[in-house]
């Protein structure tokens, strides 16, 4: 169902929406910061590539920086140690596999799934955040889309080395990122954000990257819908 135009009742001043909002800025926040350190490590793996990961792990740098500023301007204190909880899992599949020399493992990670994750949120953001972080979000989400393409790229460009890896990072990943939207979903509607809105989004983004690397629609399907219960 497509979401309202932002609604006259939210009033970013209320507890009720700072309440919320100091967990789903963390997540934002923690987010962004990992982000950093994820390509900052890519960028050792695929030499090839270095200077551009290195550029996409300065732009996640900026992305925290304009989300910090988000949380001050709604003089909201962000709730890291829940931001980190919220992460831990994800954070030790990709460390895990990092430490295991799986790059196709880490590249889906973070730049489909993470970066997927991202567009959805920043996307249903947009039209119900306060105007400071309307504007912030709106730059952020330009960058969002190219880190996926990234992955994307380079996963096309590997395709045939990398399929079954892919199939079973995706089968070990992608559950839990249905188990981290349902922890938040509460929040996220307090701030406008609805969960349905969230998943389309994520589903239509998913599908159509796993399609470019070169999965047949049957394929996406079964990927796309792994670990989905809602
Ligand atoms: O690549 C990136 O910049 C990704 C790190 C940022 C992740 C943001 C995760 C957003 C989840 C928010 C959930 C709100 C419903
Ligand atoms: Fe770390
Ligand atoms: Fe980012
Ligand atoms: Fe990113």
């Amino acid at each position: 169902m497509p979401q309202l135009e932002a609604s006259p009742a939210l009033d970013f001043q209320s507890e009720a929406y700072k309440d919320a909002y100091s967990r789903i800025n963390a997540i934002v926040i923690e987010g962004e910061l990992e982000a950093n350190d994820n390509y900052k490590k890519l960028a050792e793996h695929l030499s090839e590539h270095k200077d551009d990961l290195i550029k996409l792990a300065r732009m996640e740098n900026r992305h925290m920086k304009g989300f910090q500023a988000c949380g001050k301007n709604l003089n909201v204190t962000p709730d890291m140690e829940f931001a980190k909880v919220f992460f831990a899992k994800l954070h030790d599949n990709f460390k895990e596999a990092w430490d295991e020399g799986k790059v196709v493992t880490c590249l889906l990670i973070q730049s489909l799934i993470i970066e997927t994750f991202a567009i959805s949120a920043y996307n249903i953001y947009i039209p119900v955040a306060d105007d400071f972080a309307r504007k912030i979000t709106e730059g952020v989400v330009k960058d969002e889309y190219m880190h996926l393409n990234f992955g994307e790229e380079w996963l096309k460009a590997n395709f045939e080395t990398a399929k079954a890896e892919l199939e079973e990072a995706n089968r070990q990943n992608l559950p839990l990122v249905w188990q981290m939207l349902n922890q938040v979903a509460e929040d996220a509607a307090v701030l406008g954000m609805e969960k349905d809105a969230l998943v389309e989004d994520f589903m239509i983004t998913y599908g159509e990257a796993l399609g470019n690397i070169g999965f047949t629609s049957r394929e996406v399907m079964k990927l796309s819908a792994q670990g989905l219960a809602m």
